[in-house]
């Protein structure tokens, strides 16, 4: 069936008895597919019915689903004309992982980010009201995204606009790891013994009346709290609250929409589901299903690791070795503890380590509050999600200088997940912020030393690294003391200096290789730091050559390389500066070796364009 469904409204002409085997077909295929290629596993599996019997019942694109953080649309892109082009998720010229406006009309709202389907899906009620047309608009959110405070800023919005729409809650009782906090317990709560059965009871008894008297049994139902929860988080914010109802049931499902469609104002209904359902192997481990790599679809094993360690383990054994000795060393993740490593430090120090949901902005103020009590905070946020925490990080911990260190993983490219995920921007968002330093490390060792002398530095500190395996660099058995401040000479030149950050460093030193073949005798430095800029080195470099070359994979706008030429014009210095980096557009998706050779950023092109630029 699922071949030729070219369009939602193929979809219609399948009988409602068949839905189950399609949705076995769409699972099929998700399954054979990821296998391939690597992606968002868990989420979409669980999500198939939720997804198949919405395009089945409402009228899609006309009427707009709206998916939060897009993760789980894997079976909206199949049912969505994209069964042929689906082999190509996530990789170079491929379609994205995520919803994407350009790619398709019925990807109402581009995402990758989690929290923002419910703002996204009021404006466009908002929207279709001011124009007077009758679309619907449905926002499918999971639980983990409910935990960022934009879901809450929606809700409370949406309950006082009243606008028709309706909240799909995909319940599936986990984040990407375990789920955390109180909202999870409230939910927990909700799916006491037989509370399916029961819920599915009063909710025949609510659609039967609203259907009988229409829209002003809401309020009198509302009013009298005599058919849904009372208390209900959601009926406060001024929501109608339906559910729980199996999300795996799709002919449930389907009725059950059917009638939800034709309430008015705000809905919420909470659909109960399982993550990874319908692969044994995702289903037992769904977190490490939720976003992976090739793997061997008969026995679920993924490819063997790269034995070299990733930055990622080195920052996760280095900050478990440090906190063993000071204790006041505690660790902040915003739903992410496999994927910054702090689950090794949850493992070894529960007490010290805070999970706070999918909410950077408050693990960043969080922080600032145990800074002010003397406590030493290591944030850990990926650098695109740090995005999230701006005002936080400038208001709550820079401002008043408080000690806070902030490890940006996955910085720079970061490869398949796309421009979403890239982490190009923080040289740019964190640089111009008063008190706050910054190291770019090399490599994992550096990365080791770096951490080290952040901790002790009694100032706020981000130190920013990037996704996958180190260099393979021996560890050095004690932490050592980065120079504050200071950069190193790799290699000295005669025609021109490279000045290179963080994990462009050794392409740039490969490139002087590369440039020797043409005899054009290069230095190198490793920047270290990119606030403070080491302003001793740069007046060094000058000295042998009037021609010099930063490197670094952020966006040049307002990066390491405008940091050097603001230096320069402000001493008006003299000199030849050639910056290399990401040019004013978004990174596409793709492997990163193929994403850095494209921004000619691999040593290839550091190469290429240097030669360009002397012949210039
Ligand atoms: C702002 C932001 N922070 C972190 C993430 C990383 N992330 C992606 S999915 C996810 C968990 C989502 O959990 P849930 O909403 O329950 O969805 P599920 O995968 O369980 O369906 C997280 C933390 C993100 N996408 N956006």
């Amino acid at each position: 069936m699922l071949k030729n469904i070219q369009s939602p409204k193929h979809l219609k002409d399948i009988k409602k008895e068949l839905l189950p085997k399609l949705c076995e077909e769409i699972r099929e295929k998700i399954i054979s597919t990821i296998s391939k290629t690597g992606g968002h596993l868990s989420s979409s599996l669980g999500a198939t019915e939720i997804i198949t019997a919405l395009h089945y019942v409402y009228d899609t694109p006309k009427d707009k689903i709206v998916f939060d953080t897009s993760h789980q649309t894997y079976a909206h892109k199949l049912l969505t004309g994209r069964y042929e082009s689906f082999d190509t998720i996530r990789q170079y010229g491929g379609i994205s992982g995520f919803t994407k406006r350009e790619e398709s009309e019925f990807d109402t709202f581009g995402a990758g980010h989690a929290s923002t389907a419910l703002s996204a899906a009021l404006g466009m009620a908002v929207a279709r009201d001011k124009k007077n047309q009758n679309n619907k608009v449905v926002a499918v959110i999971s639980d983990g995204c409910m935990t960022g405070g934009m879901s809450y800023e929606a809700l409370q919005n949406a309950g006082q606009i009243g606008s028709d729409m309706t909240v799909i809650l995909n319940d599936n009782q986990m984040f990407i790891s375990n789920r955390v906090g109180a909202l999870g317990a409230f939910l927990t709560k909700l799916l006491s013994k037989n509370a399916i059965q029961i819920a599915e009871n009063k909710m025949e008894g609510f659609l039967k009346r609203f259907e009988f008297w229409g829209a002003g049994i809401i309020r009198v139902v509302k009013r009298a709290k005599v058919l849904l929860f009372p208390g209900m988080l959601f009926e406060e914010m001024g929501f109608t609250y339906l559910g729980p109802i199996d999300g795996h049931d799709i002919k449930k499902m389907v009725d059950v929409l059917e009638r939800v469609k034709k309430l008015k104002g705000p809905v919420v209904l909470h659909v109960v589901t399982k993550k990874g359902k319908g692969y044994p192997p995702a289903e037992e481990k769904p977190t490490a299903y939720h976003g992976l790599g090739i793997f061997d679809k008969e026995t679920g094993k993924t490819q063997k690791k790269s034995t070299v360690l990733s930055y990622t383990q080195v920052f996760s054994d280095a900050i478990v070795k440090l906190a063993s000795t000071d204790s006041k060393i505690v660790a902040v993740t915003a739903a992410m503890p496999e994927g910054t490593g702090l689950d090794k430090f949850r493992d070894k120090f529960p007490n010290r380590y805070f999970d706070v949901g999918i909410a950077e902005g408050h693990a960043v103020t969080f922080a600032a509050g145990m800074a002010c009590e003397g406590l030493k905070p290591v944030v850990a946020i990926y650098s695109t999600f740090l995005q999230r925490a701006y005002d936080q990080i400038i208001h709550d911990v820079c401002l008043q200088n408080l000690p806070v260190i902030f490890c940006l993983d996955r910085a720079g490219v970061v490869g398949e997940d796309g421009p979403t995920h890239h982490g190009t921007f923080d040289l740019s968002y964190l640089r111009n912020i008063p008190n706050l330093s910054i190291i770019a490390p090399s490599d994992e060792n550096e990365l080791r030393n770096a951490l080290y002398t952040a901790i002790n530095l009694g100032a706020p500190c981000a130190i920013r690294y990037p996704r996958g395996a180190g260099l393979g660099k021996k560890l050095d058995e004690e932490f050592k003391q980065v120079p504050f401040g200071q950069g190193q000479w790799l290699k000295k030149g005669k025609n021109l200096n490279i000045l290179a950050c963080g994990n462009r460093v050794y392409p740039a030193l490969k490139a002087s290789e590369l440039l020797a073949e043409k005899n054009i005798n290069v230095g190198v430095i490793d920047a270290r730091f990119v606030k403070p800029l080491d302003t001793k080195i740069i007046d060094e470099a000058l000295k042998t050559s009037k021609n010099l070359v930063t490197v670094e994979d952020n966006v040049l706008i307002g990066g390491f390389g405008a940091g050097v030429g603001e230096y320069l014009s402000d001493k008006n210095i003299k000199c030849n500066l050639l910056r290399l980096g990401i040019k004013d557009k978004f990174v596409p998706q793709g492997n990163q070796d193929i994403l850095y050779g494209k921004l000619g950023i691999d040593a290839k092109g550091i190469a290429k364009q240097i030669t360009a630029w002397l012949k210039k």
